[in-house]
């Protein structure tokens, strides 16, 4: 099966009981048994429900995996990988990531005795003096979030397998359209679903995928053991919505082109960030391991303004202020003060989120009337 074909069938089956087409959303916790231990294969909800399931086997599917994971949110499920550390381990990141992902790094495991370096990647041979015997994670944003840098997958995977390290991948901005991470050579591949896969703002959910048997025995422990699992009814929007994936991505691709196209040729703009440009440092890297560039793009104005980039989010009338991402209406976020506050302002600015940074996250509206609406904002 291909990957369009996936979206919409990959490791579906009918209902058995009526036929229907769309699982149906199991709005239940618990399960009759006939006897002790005696049920069809479901006992509680928190363990396995039928329309959790359908939707893991179609992130499994759709990422080229074999085993798929849903939680309740996508920090959710970075916290599940964490859990397979001890204290001691080291764990190697990417410098440029979500704040979210940071503070949890940061201000929750640091205190468990997990140590994380935060490097810059695009040069994965940079990464190797950070690895000794206690490492046991790297884990990789690509495209970063929100500086739009690309890591080399494969070779930072060459260098995982050399040391006997996981490599784990936020596939978040990418989505297995662009690129399918485990392909490259990548142990666990997470989502933040509530973004393209959900695809419609209406959710909040995470994923993980892997290929590998008993490293998806202990996900699942974990999945079960610590419980933060998602219900039956966001299983089902967001199975919904990853059956036009492929639709919503590829239009996304061509509204965030026009949109980077059009800043880039704005005089009062200072640089753009886009991994579809020439000039962009790992443009050959995307150009391989993605099959286009997605939609979001970031930007900075002349004179890197506070005031000036809080007046142009705030004039925005088609772009919707907000955090989040990947749905099909444009947003525009303010990194330094939103979905990045919480990294220090020192750390932050050395990855390039400066104040005066836009980042947009670019729907599937009409191309015009998006440049038309950066067109006022900005003047
Ligand atoms: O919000 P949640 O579903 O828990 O996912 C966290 C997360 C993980 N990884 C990446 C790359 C993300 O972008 C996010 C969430 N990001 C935002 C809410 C945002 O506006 O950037």
């Amino acid at each position: 099966m291909k990957f369009n074909t996936k979206t919409i069938h990959g490791g579906q089956e009918h209902d058995p009981a009526f036929g229907s087409v769309m699982p149906p959303i199991y709005q239940t916790s618990t399960y009759a048994q006939s006897t002790p231990g005696g049920h069809k294969g479901y006992e509680y909800s928190r363990t396995h429900n039928p329309t959790r399931n359908a939707l893991e086997k179609s992130f499994a599917s759709i990422e080229n995996g074999k085993y798929g994971l849903a939680f309740g949110s996508g920090l959710a499920a970075i916290d599940a990988v964490i859990k397979l550390l001890k204290p001691g381990d080291e764990v190697v990141s990417t410098n440029d990531l979500y704040g979210g992902t940071y503070r949890l790094f940061t201000k929750i495991y640091e205190d468990f005795g997990i140590k994380f370096h935060f490097i810059g990647m695009e040069s994965a041979s940079k990464m190797e003096s950070y690895i000794n015997n206690n490492t046991k994670l790297i884990w990789v944003e690509t495209p970063t979030n929100p500086m739009m840098n690309v890591i080399d997958i494969v070779s930072v995977s060459e260098i995982a397998k050399k040391h006997d390290i996981l490599l784990a991948v936020d596939n978040t901005f990418a989505t297995p359209y662009l690129q399918q991470p485990l392909e490259l050579g990548a142990d666990i591949v997470m989502h933040s679903a509530t973004k393209y896969l959900g695809g419609h703002s209406d959710v909040v959910m995470g994923a993980l995928v892997v290929k590998d048997d008993q490293l998806a025995e202990r996900l699942y422990f974990i999945q079960n053991a610590s419980g933060a699992v998602c219900g039956p009814q966001d299983s089902f929007l967001v199975l919904r919505g990853i059956k036009t994936l492929h639709v919503r991505m590829q239009r996304h691709c061509e509204n965030g082109r026009a949109v980077a196209e059009y800043l880039n040729n704005h005089p009062k703009i200072e640089k753009v960030y886009w991994p579809g440009f020439k000039s962009h440092p790992n443009h050959n890297v995307a150009k391989t391991q993605m099959k286009d560039f997605g939609g979001m793009v970031s930007f900075t104005t002349k004179g890197n303004n506070y005031e000036e980039a809080i007046r142009i989010v705030e004039n925005l009338k088609v772009f919707t202020l907000a955090e989040s991402l990947g749905g099909v209406e444009s947003l525009a976020g303010h990194p330094a003060s939103m979905t990045h506050a919480s990294i220090p302002k020192e750390e932050r600015e050395k990855s390039g989120v400066v104040d005066s940074l836009i980042r947009l996250s670019v729907g599937i509206e009409d191309e015009d009337d998006l440049i038309n609406d950066l067109k006022q904002a900005i003047g």
